[in-house]
């Protein structure tokens, strides 16, 4: 321990001890005192605008002292039943035949984890990736096993696409047969809700639930439900999740990528930064390539990065309510 870190160490050791928060003999236990001190919490951030909504819902679970897993659960089953979003459950786009297959996943502070894959007329797939998670010896079930295992535990069958989200398939297709040979993302049709909560008791969880990319071949599955790409969490370290073309995140392993440049020491905007940077450095083209990225990290310091301007996610801690632009390396 160094000078600098020494008198830190005894002026809140001392502190700590004062106000009875640390007990005297205890402090000498205690590496850096200073930095338990600055762990901002509860706090819990989200991609895009819907997560506004949907970490209202997961500050009912956190602004009670709750766990994290359940808040991150609770916070994106809000987007999920929102049936005018167009990217998240079964009010989301459907694929190139016009059937709606949506991926989650979700892990929690001990990285325990469950995901689910290419899976239909289910409304709440991040709660059959929790139950996934806690009532089987499996990580992901996809497709038909899938919805078989959401029935036996339960959940309802929900027809989906919406009579107008089939009205738009059908307008697509007539207009786009070229997307058979060649499909296409575009900026506008792709917005996962993917949420990193630190508890008040400094645990952290996250969760990541989407449709996929509007029109996508039969069978595609992005990122979103796969553990290291569209979401990671080290309780140790930080969480990040993704949102942005699928295959470009999954092809850096996005999430755990930046949760591991956060345990080398950067912070979670630099993490999420050099990520995107490495995104870029893969790909020749970058045409309609969107990657965004947000972390927080054990202490309650947040960030996002993305490749185009236009990324930003919603913040909600004891303080502040509200969105927050993501840095961008480039504009549209
Ligand atoms: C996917 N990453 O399926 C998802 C889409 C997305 O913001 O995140 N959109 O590739």
């Amino acid at each position: 321990m160094g000078n600098l870190k020494r008198r830190t160490f005894f002026k809140y050791g001392l502190i700590g001890a004062f106000l009875g928060v640390v007990k005297p003999g205890k402090a000498a236990e205690l590496l850096d005192v200073k930095e338990f001190v600055k762990v901002k919490k509860p706090v819990v951030i989200s991609t895009w605008i819907h997560g506004l909504e949907a970490n209202k819902g997961a500050w009912e679970v956190l602004g009670g002292g709750g766990k994290a897993l359940r808040a991150v659960e609770k916070g994106v089953r809000v987007t999920e039943s929102d049936m005018t979003n167009r990217s998240v459950g079964l009010g989301g786009r459907p694929d190139r035949d016009g059937n709606v297959t949506l991926d989650a996943c979700i892990m929690d502070e001990k990285s325990r984890c469950g995901a689910v894959a290419y899976l239909e007329n289910i409304k709440h797939p991040i709660s059959v990736a929790r139950t996934i998670m806690e009532e089987t010896p499996h990580v992901m079930l996809a497709g038909d096993g899938a919805q078989q295992f959401a029935l036996d535990y339960g959940f309802n069958k929900t027809k989906a696409p919406l009579k107008e989200v089939k009205k738009d398939w059908k307008a697509w297709k007539k207009e786009n047969e070229d997307a058979f040979d060649k499909p296409e993302i575009n900026h506008e049709n792709h917005d996962t809700i993917g949420m990193l909560a630190l508890d008040a008791e400094g645990n952290l969880s996250g969760a990541c639930t989407t449709s996929g990319w509007g029109y996508k071949l039969p069978g595609r599955i992005g990122d979103s439900p796969i553990i290291g790409a569209g979401l990671f969490v080290d309780n140790e370290v930080g969480a990040s999740c993704a949102t942005g073309m699928g295959e470009a995140i999954i092809r850096i392993a996005g999430s755990h990528t930046v949760v591991e440049l956060m345990r080398a020491g950067n912070s979670p905007e630099d993490a999420c930064r050099l990520a995107v940077e490495r995104v870029i450095a893969k790909h020749d083209n970058l045409e309609g390539l969107q990657v965004g990225f947000i972390a927080l990290d054990t202490k309650g310091n947040y960030g996002g990065y993305s490749v185009y301007n236009g990324f930003n996610f919603a913040l909600k801690t004891n303080d502040f309510e509200g969105m927050v632009d993501a840095k961008f390396n480039r504009s549209w």
